[in-house]
Formats: C-alpha cells, structure tokens, sequence
C-alpha cells in the first residue's frame, strides 16, 4: 500500500474504532432508554431517528430522544412545552398524556396522542422535531386511547386507535378500530373499520396500535394483555387498509409472559417497527426489569432485532425474546457526549431533564447566580396541584444523589429539602424545617415520620444512596461527613407491584412548601448531584 494511503487507512481505522476516546462496541445492551420510558414510538428520517414516550403529568411532556445508530439517544425536546398545551389540573400521576405515536409525512413531523381525563385525542406537527411544536388539533370525534396515524400510498392519511366494545363477550375486551383523518378538517371522515380485538379468544386490553405496509401487505402491530406480566405483541395481516385483518399463526409475536414470574425482564409490549436505511428492521417496545420480583424503574424502553419470514416478523431470531446484550444495528456508531453529573444550575435555563408535575402556571423557580431557587408555596405534592417540585428520571438501581441546600426558617410549616416521588402517595422526603431535619415517607398515602433530627446550620448536604431495593438517606454539614438519618429504607415504596402500580415512574429531585400557608421564602440549591453506578 502506498504511505499516504496508508496513512489515510490508520486514520480512517482510529476514527472507526475510536470515538470520544472509546472503541466501538459491537454489541449494546438495554435498555436503551432506562427509567421511566414507557410507550416508545419511532420515526426515521433518511439516518436520523426520533423516538418519543409516554408522560403522563409529568411537565414539559412527551420527551423527544434523537439518535443515529438506534441505542445512543439524545434527548432534544418535550414537546408538550407550554403550558397552554394541555392541562393536568387535578389529575391522578396515572393519567394525562398517555402512549404517543410519532410519525415524519411530507416534511412534517406528527405526534399523535391521548391526554386522559382531560380532552382525550390531539396531535400536535412540528418541522423541526426540537420544536417549537404546534398548539394540539383536538379530535373530538375519536374515541378510546393509543392513537396511531398511517399514510397510504394514496396520501390518504389513517388514525388508528383503541377503545372500549358496546358489550364486552370477556372481560376487558378491546377494540382497535381505525378511520380516514382528513387533516385539512381536522376530523375523523367516512366509515369507521374494526380491525381487530387481538389474536386471543379472550384478549384483554388489546391497544397500542400500529399500522405499517410491508412488502405490499398491511401489517398491523399491538398489545395485548395490559400493560404488566401478560403483556404481548401480536400481529394481523391484510390486502386491503380496512380489512379483514388475520393474526399471524405465530401470534404473539413477542411476549416474556410464558418466561415465569422470575424471569427479570417482563411485561413486554407496546412496540414499534422500524426499518433502517440499510434496510434491517428494528422495534422499540416497552418492558420492565425486575430485582427479587420488584420493579422500581417502572417501564423502560427496549430494542429488538426482527427479521421477515415472509410476512412474518421474527423478534431476535432463534432467541424469540428481548435480550439485555445483542449486536448492535448495523448503523454508524454515534455515542452522545454525556453530561456532567453534578448540574451545577449554571445556565439560565433548566437542564430538559428536569420536570415538575403538573402543569406550572406560575413559574416557583428561577436561576441566578449558579443557583436554583425554589420558592416556597402553598400547594403540597400529596395534593393532585402542581407544586414547587422539580424532578429528574431515577434511571438506575444503584445510584447515588447529593445537593447542597441554603435555607433558613422559624416557621414549622416551612419545608425544603430532597425527595424520591412516584406519585401524590408514594414518596420519600428529606427535608428541613424550623431546627430540624425530618425524614418522611409516604406510602399509599399513608403519611409518616421517620427521623427527625434537630438541626440549626442554614446550610446542609442532602444525600441519597439507593442500593437495588435498599435507599439511605443521610445529610451533613460537608460533604465529606455524612450522618444517616434513619435506618435503610425499601425502595418499595416507588415500585410498581405493591398496589400501587401506577403508570408513570419515579423520579428525584428538589422540594420545597409553605403547607397550606401563604410564604415569600425560598431555598437556594448550590447543585443537583446525580450518579448511577449500574
Ligand atoms: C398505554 C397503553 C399501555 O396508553 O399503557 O402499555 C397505557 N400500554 O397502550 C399507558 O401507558
């Protein structure tokens, strides 16, 4: 070989094998999106991905991730992120924005979705997947949930949803029905077609719909079985949009449900296709991990290889399930660079990971100075209100959590600290009062006080050590010398099999109130401090 070619192909060689300083991997593991992550929906545009997942109340809402190899995702926008959007007024943590379906058609891209108990079916475009998003096109006429959109070859665009039978032949008994949207009218025109109730003879919950055409066919993607341990997907074929619709003779397509209640991934459902630009296909679906038969990080978003047997998708051939390590789509390696761990509130605008719950009306929090100061309100977070609550996705089994906190009060009723939320019942806080430190959990809103520890200093650290199904809290006025407060606690709590399953999952982060009482106080965090070790 001639030396400049040479000299090209070492380079060529260290870019291929090295990027940001690591070599690349040839397998990945999931999931690919951990934590809270539920209901995936995948778009491709040329080599560009787009996934978007279900929020519920948790605001800015609908989290978009980029990423151009399909296991490294960025996430580059909510896009329900005005709160004029949509409202989550009084609404339970497992309610509101509920499995969204993105879509790219003639330069636009689409989210279609569900805001249960507040006005149920919308869809929102955008040119630029980032934003900014459009105010939501309400469709009143649609009923049900898990809407989906399709275009056919003749440009007529197609909605596909969810929603209850007239009367149900068996229990929980689901209908997925799909009808032409106009999109010039923004409704729902002509007839409306059942397209199935699932492959079983007693399918329950049968949602999440698809539609695809594949080599010619129409193909037809769902759930089954709810959204826990009988969770699948099944698939149905037809010649023509409207049906009939077959179920495959392979049906379900995918489940883990047949793997036992010790099997650690379960619950697997609610995917997505996706075909590559080098042609292989790919679905994101949703799962759960489990630790001794708990799952804490509630629905996490995972990936699987299908290859076609005629019309047939195979999931992970020869293995037939979801795998935590497989080789990696054929796709350019593009890792992100990843961000600090320590958010040290420098900008003057909240890192997108951060949420609240609820949508913020008045804004309780401002960035000054490299510190976030939360301002203390009336409102309460076992209230369905939104309060001065901000929170990150817990995205690991062990991790560990610090902030540095300033905040002074006289009064009992005024509170700030750090706290592990799943929902208005299911939390821990730690946090300090008038003298005093108080550990506090909230179990199915059962209120109770753990430790209480008197403290004078304005200034604390608050830390948080969360081992698998273990969590210690502790505090101190260094970082370096930490006291715990209160024996181990159980991550039970946050999970999701103890009754109170709930749709969301659980996040960390800052807290601050007034309780009940009008306040002009506020705590200043100095950092936010968030490190997962698996
Ligand atoms: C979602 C439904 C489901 O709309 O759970 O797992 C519901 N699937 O498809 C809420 O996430």
């Amino acid at each position: 070989m001639h030396l400049n070619s040479f000299i090209l192909f070492i380079i060529g060689l260290t870019i291929t094998f090295n990027v940001f300083g690591q070599s690349v991997p040839s397998k990945f593991n999931n999931p690919i999106l951990s934590g809270y992550h539920p209901d995936p929906s995948i778009c491709r545009v040329n080599d560009d991905y787009y996934l978007v997942n279900s929020s519920f109340v948790w605001y800015p809402g609908l989290p978009i991730y980029h990423s151009k190899d399909l296991v490294n995702w960025k996430l580059i926008a909510n896009a329900i992120d005005r709160p004029d959007m949509v409202s989550f007024d009084g609404l339970p943590d497992k309610l509101g924005l509920f499995a969204p379906t993105i879509r790219h058609h003639d330069g636009k891209f689409y989210i279609i979705n569900t805001c249960v108990a507040c006005k149920m079916n919308f869809y929102i475009t955008a040119t630029n997947p980032a934003g900014p998003w459009s105010d939501p096109i309400w469709l009143p006429d649609a009923p049900g949930i898990d809407p989906s959109l399709f275009w056919d070859d003749d440009e007529k665009c197609y909605y596909t949803g969810m929603t209850d039978v007239e009367k149900e032949d068996w229990p929980t008994q689901k209908v997925v029905y799909n009808q032409e949207l106009d999109l010039e009218q923004n409704k729902l025109v002509g007839e409306r077609h059942y397209l199935t109730y699932g492959h079983a003879n007693n399918a329950s919950y049968t949602e999440g719909p698809h539609l695809y055409k594949i080599n010619g066919k129409y193909l037809l993607l769902v759930s089954e079985g709810g959204t826990g341990m009988y969770h699948a997907l099944s698939v149905h074929h037809s010649d023509s949009i409207n049906g009939p619709y077959i179920s495959d003779y392979i049906n379900p397509v995918l489940s883990h449900r047949h793997l036992g209640e010790d099997y650690p991934l379960h619950a697997i459902g609610h995917g997505d296709l996706i075909e590559t630009q080098k042609g292989e296909w790919w679905c994101v679906m949703l799962g759960k991990r489990r630790i001794d038969q708990v799952t804490t990080l509630a629905r996490e978003t995972f990936l699987a290889k299908v290859e076609f047997e005629g019309h047939t998708p195979i999931f992970n051939p020869g293995q037939g399930k979801v795998l935590l390590e497989q080789d990696r789509p054929n796709l350019p390696w593009t890792p992100i660079r990843k961000e600090s761990d320590k958010d040290q509130f420098n900008n003057d605008q909240l890192d997108m990971e951060w949420c609240t719950i609820r949508t913020t009306k008045d804004s309780f929090y401002s960035l000054k100075d490299g510190n976030l100061k939360l301002n203390l309100r009336k409102q309460v977070m076992d209230s369905l209100v939104n309060s001065s609550l901000l929170l990150k996705r817990i995205k690991h089994h062990k991790f560990e959590a610090n902030t540095k906190m300033s905040f002074d009060t006289n009064k009992s009723n005024e509170i700030a600290g750090l706290t592990i939320y799943r929902t208005n019942e299911n939390y821990y806080q730690l946090i300090k009062s008038k003298n005093s430190l108080i550990l506090i959990k909230s179990f199915k809103g059962k209120q109770s006080e753990i430790a209480r520890i008197p403290y004078k200093n304005k200034e604390v650290y608050l830390h948080v050590e969360a081992n698998d199904l273990e969590v210690q809290f502790s505090y101190g006025r260094s970082e370096h010398s930490l006291n715990p407060i209160g024996s181990k606690q159980s991550m039970l709590v946050i999970a999701d099999d103890q009754g109170n399953a709930q749709f969301n999952g659980p996040g960390i982060g800052v807290y601050a109130s007034s309780n009940g009482m009008q306040s002009k106080n506020s705590a200043l965090f100095d950092w936010f401090y968030y490190k997962g070790k698996n």
